[in-house]
């Protein structure tokens, strides 16, 4: 059985959604961040980097969210173009696009201190906000414009991956460095309403007590 290593409303969010929408049965085991988990030599044999998610799985223990994402859709056949398809190279085209520029920029809006020190944290803020929302309208004008069925209102890994990381730049304060509302993405809230009023989503939220707007938050 997979075992989730997670924290609630971090990137192991995304893998859970997946996971709930696969319908496969899977552990949920809470990382005790309190108490130094994730720096224990336990959890670095998991993940050399202490970082969140990490999915354990037959094929041995994986990190890195895009990758996770690649592997349960491959494995289980669904929620992504599968290899040898016409759609898998804009959606790895897509997926890389959002993992190496959205949720690594995100990271810095969310930890600016660690790109070059506290001191220079206003600095990396100011530029890395603008940076997340520029990706943003790259997204919505692709989704706009192209309609794609691997980032679309039926579930889909991409479709949870950038659901959860726009969850989170909602909650940053109005008018901060990185804030989004959905709303000022047509195309991508569409998708947003949609995977939230999935069960898998609403089942996912219970667990990790997150309310039932799951995505669209901010205009609630
Ligand atoms: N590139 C990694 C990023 C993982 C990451 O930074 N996760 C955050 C949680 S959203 C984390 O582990 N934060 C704890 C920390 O850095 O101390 C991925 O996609 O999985």
């Amino acid at each position: 059985m997979y075992v989730l290593h997670y924290w609630p409303d971090s990137a192991s969010l995304i893998v859970r959604l997946v996971l709930e929408e696969l319908g496969v049965p899977f552990q949920a085991r809470r990382i005790d961040r309190a108490a130094g988990e994730l720096d224990s030599p336990a959890y670095r044999a998991l993940h050399p980097l202490g970082k969140i998610p990490v999915l354990e799985t037959p094929d041995g223990p994986m990190f890195e969210t895009a990758a996770i994402l690649l592997y349960l859709s491959e494995r289980h056949a669904a929620l992504a173009p599968l290899p040898g398809t016409p759609d898998r190279a804009a959606f790895l085209k897509w997926l890389c696009f959002t993992s190496f520029n959205l949720h690594a920029t995100l990271l810095e809006v969310f930890y600016p201190d660690r790109v070059a020190g506290p001191q220079a944290a206003p600095q990396v803020l100011a530029h890395a906000g603008p940076r997340v929302t520029g990706f943003l309208q790259v997204l919505e004008r692709m989704v706009a414009h192209e309609a794609p069925a691997f980032l679309s209102t039926a579930p889909s890994v991409l479709g949870y991956y950038l659901a959860v990381q726009m969850r989170w730049l909602a909650q940053l304060p109005p008018g901060s460095p990185g804030h989004v509302a959905s709303t000022d993405y047509p195309a991508l809230h569409a998708v947003l309403a949609a995977l939230e009023a999935r069960p898998a989503a609403r089942r996912a939220a219970r667990a990790e007590a997150l309310g039932p707007t799951l995505f669209t938050l901010a205009e609630t």
